[in-house]
């Protein structure tokens, strides 16, 4: 007989289930304003306790206070708004083209525009980012061809990736959008070995790793952190916290370390939490870390802490596994309403401006979709060459794969 009691499995479980009320009391939020920003030199073991707190700008009565205001111009804050309007406009279009047979799949980002498009705005031309599927904000914020964009989602004709990657699976190298593979948390020791490799070149550029909270999960993640601290490389690591990773909840990739930040606190990586919400926050955030990589002052991991409105994908649905009205009750509210309420707060927008905005910005992406589709979507119209399936691999092309093209006929 043992004296031990028998060893039960630890499951974590998310606080409520569909049919339950939502209830997000373990997500503590602190007052806008009230959290130090250290110096850019600060050492990582100076401000452990930003992995444990949330960076915010913009308060209840929308205005931006404490010490990460004020990077802004109204002018940029405009702007800002307006990438982020486009994105939602852009999703929502997208969405309603997958259910008419345009594309095999979609991926939406609403709740989430704030980070990818105020992120782009820390960057400097020939950094690069290597995203994944929730970052097309990055994009749309740097000026990308909305076209180009559908003609890829559509598969058609003009798609600039001639149909060899899913959907939603963009690359733009000249935009600092490295290729998007599916295959997550490769995005992480990419992104480290490109910053090594510009440290390594005396370059000047910087790279952006990007995962969700699931994702940190893979080894990849953690094997990107040690090669991040031990050569110092310049790269922002980001975290997009969704609260959600398809059906599983945030607390099992989490683990033991109570945030998603706090991961990079093991690794000496400076480490800090940011409200995703929030544009103003997640700009002056990823500022000050692309300014300590780019000093050649290492690595930063940034958690933006953010709830995944929407499905996880157009495959996918969320009421199966979450309350109906979770995202209602999630605290830290609608990124595109909030920035709308600070402008306005601030003398620099107003309803009726915004509501002229909303119509422009919807006929900018119609317009957008109208050309896309006139090169072919899924089903209909224009598609690339099957010889171009053949091509672009290898600079010569082997054998085996010209006589598979010969078979083809192409
Ligand atoms: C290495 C790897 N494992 C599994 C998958 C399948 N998969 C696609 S999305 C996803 C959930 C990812 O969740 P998270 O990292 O939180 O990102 P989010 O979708 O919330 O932005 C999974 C498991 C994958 N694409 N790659
Ligand atoms: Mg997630």
């Amino acid at each position: 007989m043992s004296d031990y009691a028998p060893l039960v499995l630890t499951v974590p479980e998310p606080a409520v289930r569909p049919g339950g009320t939502p209830d997000f009391s373990n997500v503590k939020i602190p007052r806008a304003g009230t959290v130090a920003r250290p110096e850019i030199d600060a050492e990582p073991e100076s401000i452990r306790d930003l992995a444990f707190s949330i960076i915010r700008v913009l308060n209840r009565d929308a205005e931006a206070v404490g010490p990460w205001a004020g990077l802004l111009t109204d002018e940029e804050l405009r702007a800002g708004l307006r990438d982020m309007m486009t994105l939602r406009a852009f999703d929502a279009r997208m969405l309603i083209a997958q259910r008419q047979g345009k594309t095999s799949f979609y991926m939406q980002h609403m709740g989430e525009e704030a980070i990818s498009c105020a992120f782009r705005k820390a960057l400097e031309p020939g950094d690069m980012n290597f995203p994944t599927y929730r970052q097309a904000g990055l994009l749309i914020a740097g000026g990308y061809s909305l076209v180009d964009m559908m003609c890829q989602i559509f598969s058609n004709e003009k798609d600039p990736l001639k149909g060899r990657q899913l959907p939603v699976l963009y690359s733009a190298r000249d935009h600092g959008f490295f290729s998007l593979s599916g295959n997550l948390t490769t995005q992480f020791i990419q992104a480290v070995g490109w910053a090594m490799a510009s440290a390594i070149k005396n370059d000047t550029k910087i790279a952006a790793a990007w995962t969700g909270d699931g994702a940190t999960a893979e080894g990849d993640f953690h094997a990107a952190l040690v090669f991040a601290s031990t050569y110092k490389a310049p790269v922002v690591l980001n975290v997009v916290n969704n609260q959600w990773a398809i059906s599983t909840f945030q607390g099992i990739a989490k683990g033991g370390s109570g945030t998603f930040a706090a991961r990079g606190l093991g690794f000496g990586i400076a480490s800090l939490r940011v409200d995703g919400n929030d544009y103003l926050a997640v700009h002056a955030v990823a500022k000050w870390a692309a300014e300590r990589a780019r000093r050649n002052l290492g690595p930063t991991l940034v958690e933006y802490v953010t709830y995944r409105v929407g499905a996880h994908s157009t495959s996918d649905d969320p009421t199966a596994y979450r309350p109906k009205t979770e995202s209602d009750a999630w605290p830290l509210g609608d990124p595109v309403i909030r920035l709308k309420n600070h402008l306005i707060a601030r003398g620099a927008w107003s309803e009726e401006r915004h509501k002229q905005a909303e119509a422009e910005v919807m006929d900018t992406v119609i317009a957008a979709q109208k050309e896309a589709e006139s090169y072919g979507t899924l089903h209909a119209g224009g598609h690339p060459s099957m010889r171009d399936m053949f091509e672009g691999v290898y600079a010569e092309m082997p054998p085996h794969l010209r006589r598979q093209r010969q078979k083809a006929g192409v």
